[in-house]
């Protein structure tokens, strides 16, 4: 099987990350991280290929450089570092780092350049147009119209500009393009997106241009240089786009491509689901050396983070910065703030909104709740009831002629249920749906809590010393919770690695299966219910501290 390649945007690093920026690169973990526990198998080769990385040659960078006085290469430096501390702390778990500054990136792009230029899909004209400063791209003419002359992003007025340029021939490829997306309905995601951009592509596609001049200007002077025409410069998104590329175009490295997700906000899907493949398919026909070169297999456009109903700009000074996500993983685990992130995140069609009292609402729902109680809950009987030790579930549950006590008939369908819903899980991975993926692990906890209540063994612990027969049962409620528990728990591991990973040391699991670092079995086999990686009755289980304390709405947010 291929290796799973996922890619997030490539940040400008003009400034410092925000909490957009974190929730793309911690969507892209958890999808790799759930890929990895899908796939099983050795560390090496890996399962999985996950790249994140930093889109400096930007004009941006170099005008806040001069603004901080020092170099763009400097500026970048220091930024760049940071986005790699902001994943790293939060536990991104990325393949590689690409920075397009680096020779690896900076070199090759101008083989990819060169080669379309002599197949004549990059040619040389004149271009003038509409500029959004921001942004660093040209608006058509009916966009510009339709914003009013202003940006849509920072409504600043756009700027008329004339250049000579290269321009890349975009308008034929309108047809490739709308047969391949047509073909393939999951090439671009979610729907609402695929009929955005169908939608903007019937209308025709214009070339576009793929280079800036240079001048006596320093601030024209950042930027990859056009091949064997120092006057001209890579236009930074193109230069970008190739970065997906220039990571794996290694002999070794080659196999991983093509991307199957490339992971982006809904602000740059048109550079990706348009220019992007087209660019690609060109590449590939441009010569025999390019063959390989094969479209991604999705573009995946999650939606907008707003911060307490409003959006997030830099006069209201509101984004939710990293010293506040700090300050929510400081207070209640970096776990529960991944989940939030992930689990009430845009990653469908809407917006989202990060509220302090919706996290905690969230937060004791699913996290103090559901998983940290019930985990707990079953954690305490199995050390009263049984000495701290795994019971035996009852064996033969049918077949033996015996009336089957309500509390069995119950529980014969767990290992069912657990499996079904690992299948399901499975299917919402499949495309991308990982808020999905990662509830059926919170619904297999409330069927245990339904479980218990309907069951009661707290009653049945009561009747045991009076009917021998009830202590089997109780044995058999409490191993089909905590086996339910164990296989809910690794679907919540690739948002919650930490937490789940004290659950399985104080379970006595074999903790180290839920990383990837270790040799392991694919997820339907580890997630078997009673199958050979299941809680072992007999074995130690320690009831450890709760996952997850309850919050009190009424604190303040933390800051
Ligand atoms: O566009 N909500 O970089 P960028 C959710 N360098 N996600 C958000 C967000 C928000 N409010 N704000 C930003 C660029 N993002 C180019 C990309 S790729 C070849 C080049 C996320 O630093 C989201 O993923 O402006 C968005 O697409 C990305 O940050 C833009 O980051």
């Amino acid at each position: 099987m291929k290796p799973y390649y996922i890619t997030t945007p490539i940040y400008y690093v003009n400034d410092r990350p925000h909490i957009g920026h974190c929730f793309t690169t911690l969507v892209a973990d958890v999808a790799a991280r759930f890929q990895r526990l899908a796939r099983g198998g050795p560390p090496s080769p890996a399962p999985v290929f996950f790249l994140t990385g930093t889109d400096e040659h930007a004009d941006k960078v170099v005008t806040s450089a001069a603004a901080n006085h020092t170099t763009p290469q400097a500026w970048a430096d220091l930024n760049a570092e940071q986005f790699r501390r902001a994943f790293d702390s939060l536990q991104v778990t990325n393949s590689d780092f690409i920075r397009t500054t680096e020779p690896r990136h900076a070199g090759r792009v101008p083989t990819y350049i060169a080669a379309l230029q002599a197949a004549g899909d990059i040619y040389k004209g004149q271009y003038t147009g509409w500029y959004d400063e921001g942004q660093e791209e040209y608006l058509t003419e009916t966009a510009a119209k339709d914003a009013q002359y202003r940006s849509p992003i920072n409504a600043r007025p756009l700027v008329r500009r004339t250049e000579d340029c290269y321009f890349f021939r975009l308008s034929a490829y309108q047809q490739a393009l709308l047969g391949h997306i047509n073909q393939h309905p999951g090439f671009i995601l979610p729907e609402s997106r695929r009929n955005e951009v169908l939608g903007r592509l019937r209308q025709g596609l214009n070339d576009v241009p793929v280079s800036r001049p240079v001048t006596s200007d320093p601030a024209t002077q950042w930027g990859i240089r056009m091949p064997a025409d120092d006057a001209n410069r890579v236009y930074v998104w193109i230069d970008a786009l190739f970065n997906y590329l220039t990571v794996v175009d290694t002999p070794d490295r080659r196999h991983l491509w093509p991307a199957d997700v490339h992971l982006i906000g809904k602000d740059i899907l048109w550079f990706h689901a348009v220019i992007w493949p087209a660019l690609l398919m060109a590449l590939r026909k441009s010569a025999p050396d390019f063959a390989w070169v094969d479209l991604p297999r999705c573009v995946f456009g999650h939606g907008w983070w707003i911060a307490e109903g409003q959006k997030m700009s830099k006069s209201l000074g509101n984004f939710i910065d990293l010293p506040r996500l700090d300050a929510y993983a400081r207070r209640y685990s970096l776990d529960a703030l991944r989940w939030y992130l992930l689990a009430q995140g845009p990653l469908a069609g809407t917006d989202a909104d990060f509220s302090h009292a919706r996290f905690v609402e969230v937060y004791n729902a699913d996290l103090a709740n559901a998983i940290g109680n019930s985990t707990s809950r079953v954690g305490n009987m199995i050390a009263r009831y049984f000495d701290g030790v795994v019971p035996p579930p009852l064996q033969g549950r049918a077949g033996e002629g015996l009336p089957i006590p309500e509390s069995d008939a119950l529980a014969a369908e767990f290992p069912y249920l657990c499996r079904a819903t690992v299948e399901r899980s499975l299917a919402a991975l499949d495309e991308f749906d990982l808020p999905t993926a990662l509830r059926l692990g919170i619904d297999l906890v409330a069927r245990v809590d339904l479980f218990i209540n309907q069951t009661q063994p707290f009653k049945l612990a009561k009747t045991v010393d009076a009917d021998p027969s009830a202590r089997g049962r109780l044995a058999d409620i409490l191993y089909t919770c905590a086996e339910t528990l164990r296989v809910a728990s690794l679907l919540l591991s690739p948002a919650m690695p930490d937490k789940m990973a004290t659950l399985w040391r104080d379970w006595n699991c074999h903790a180290e299966l839920l990383d990837a670092s270790a040799d392991r079995p694919a997820l339907e086999s580890l997630a078997r219910f009673a199958g050979p990686h299941a809680l072992k009755p007999g074995a130690p289980l320690s009831r450890g501290d709760p996952l997850f304390m309850r919050a009190d709405p009424a604190e303040p947010a933390p800051q």
